[in-house]
């Protein structure tokens, strides 16, 4: 049975298209689901059971399952656990599959190459063989990323040979290269998105524009008065991740399945960035900013900037924000939420002190 978009099952009589969602609760999941919702999808999620709790970005889309035309629902599973994977692909036959669960640190995965591994390689390759198993004829968005290109020089596009230069990116490519096999192998309808960096307010705050984003609301309001940094020679194709997660849907609404590259084209170093988010508040990053060189990675990626003329020419995708106006609207909402009293965001530890220095 292939339950494509448009065609999908029927529930109450009414048409709906239902997909699933692994990594909801992380920022592309969270878009990601108000996006498909806002289409008239039912929306599936895949979440963790942790002692504490971890839907902060998705709690306003909550809805009481008693209610009616309820279309969010939520199922606790893990990519480390394909039992529990195959079993809710049978219980909830999805049309589209939006596989964005990972350990998504990169500068952690060289502290935890193993479980990175396991959760950001072989749990695609865990979902795909329970869609095989299964015989779904649905379809599959694998949250493949830049960091796949590594020391490949730019600009990168679909084209170009990787070279990854992480566990992270390591463990991606595995999980690029199986979502491949499984189509040629087996038929399957499975497409990558090779996304370059991606941002929001919602950004987990130990990527490094979040981290600087928040910074300087904390320094501007007298909270802080230093920033422990890495390496901010660092060149990244930073975009705004609401843009980024349409382009997800774009790839999975194409006849045949293929990969494509989301990217804006454009690269700035972190040195760059920090600059326009303590410009845009009026400071000199200069007097703020430390070197840490726990912050630096074993190799790192020193520049990539991603040329998405594929996607521009075959899905109609194109970015409109650029990463200065990404920079205002982070700082602005890392302000808005200091003065609102949630600063204390989404990912940051209540205790910073005991956890390691990853981001
Ligand atoms: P994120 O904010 O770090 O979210 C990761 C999600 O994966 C969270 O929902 C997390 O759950 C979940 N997760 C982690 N380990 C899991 C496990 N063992 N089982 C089930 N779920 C697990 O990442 P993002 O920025 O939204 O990125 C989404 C995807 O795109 C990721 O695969 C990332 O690697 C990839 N990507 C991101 C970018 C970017 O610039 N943002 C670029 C290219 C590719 P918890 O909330 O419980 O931690
Ligand atoms: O924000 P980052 O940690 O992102 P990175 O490593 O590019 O990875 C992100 O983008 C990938 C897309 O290519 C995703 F696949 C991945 O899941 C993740 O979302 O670091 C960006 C750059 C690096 O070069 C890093 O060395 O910033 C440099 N940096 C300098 N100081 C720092 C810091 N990064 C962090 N996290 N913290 C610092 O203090």
């Amino acid at each position: 049975m292939d339950n494509g978009p448009g065609e999908a099952a029927s529930t109450g009589g009414s048409i709906v298209t239902r997909a699933l969602i692994t990594g909801i609760t992380g920022q592309d999941g969270s878009y990601l689901a108000e996006l498909l919702l806002s289409k008239g999808y039912e929306v599936h999620g895949v979440i963790r059971r942790a002692s504490t709790f971890n839907t902060r970005r998705i709690d306003h889309l909550y809805v009481d399952r008693h209610e009616r035309d309820v279309r969010f629902f939520m199922h606790y599973g893990d990519t480390a656990d394909g039992t529990r994977l195959t079993s809710l692909l049978a219980q909830i036959l999805p049309d589209e599959i939006y596989h964005l669960a990972s350990q998504s640190h990169v500068r952690v995965s060289f502290d935890e190459p193993e479980y990175t591994s396991e959760i950001t390689g072989l749990g695609t390759l865990r979902l795909l063989e329970g869609i095989r198993q299964t015989g779904l004829g649905c379809r599959f968005y694998q949250a493949s990323s830049s960091e796949m290109f590594g020391s490949a020089p730019p600009p990168q596009n679909e084209l170009t040979v990787f070279a990854p230069r992480s566990p992270y990116g390591i463990s991606k490519l595995f999980a690029h290269w199986t979502a491949r096999n499984y189509r040629e192998a087996y038929g399957m309808y499975t497409a990558n998105g090779i996304l370059f960096n991606h941002e929001s307010p919602r950004r987990g705050e130990t990527f490094v524009t979040r981290k600087i984003t928040r910074a300087v609301a904390r320094i501007r309001a007298g909270l802080d008065d230093e920033l422990w940094m890495g390496n901010i020679d660092a060149i990244r194709d930073w975009g705004y991740a609401p843009e980024y997660v349409e382009g997800m849907w774009r790839i999975l609404q194409c006849d045949e399945p293929a990969d494509y590259v989301l990217a804006t084209g454009a690269g700035y170093s972190v040195r760059e960035f920090l600059t326009l988010a303590f410009d845009h508040v009026g400071l000199d990053w200069q007097n703020y900013v430390r070197f840490d060189e726990s912050y630096l990675r074993p190799t790192e990626v020193d520049v990539v900037i991603g040329d998405s003329t594929k996607a521009s020419r075959e899905i109609g995708w194109a970015p409109k924000v650029h990463t200065p106006e990404l920079v205002r609207i982070m700082v602005d909402a890392d302000i808005r939420a200091l003065a609102e009293g949630a600063s204390a965001s989404i990912d940051r530890p209540a205790l910073p002190g005991w956890y390691p220095a990853t981001g």
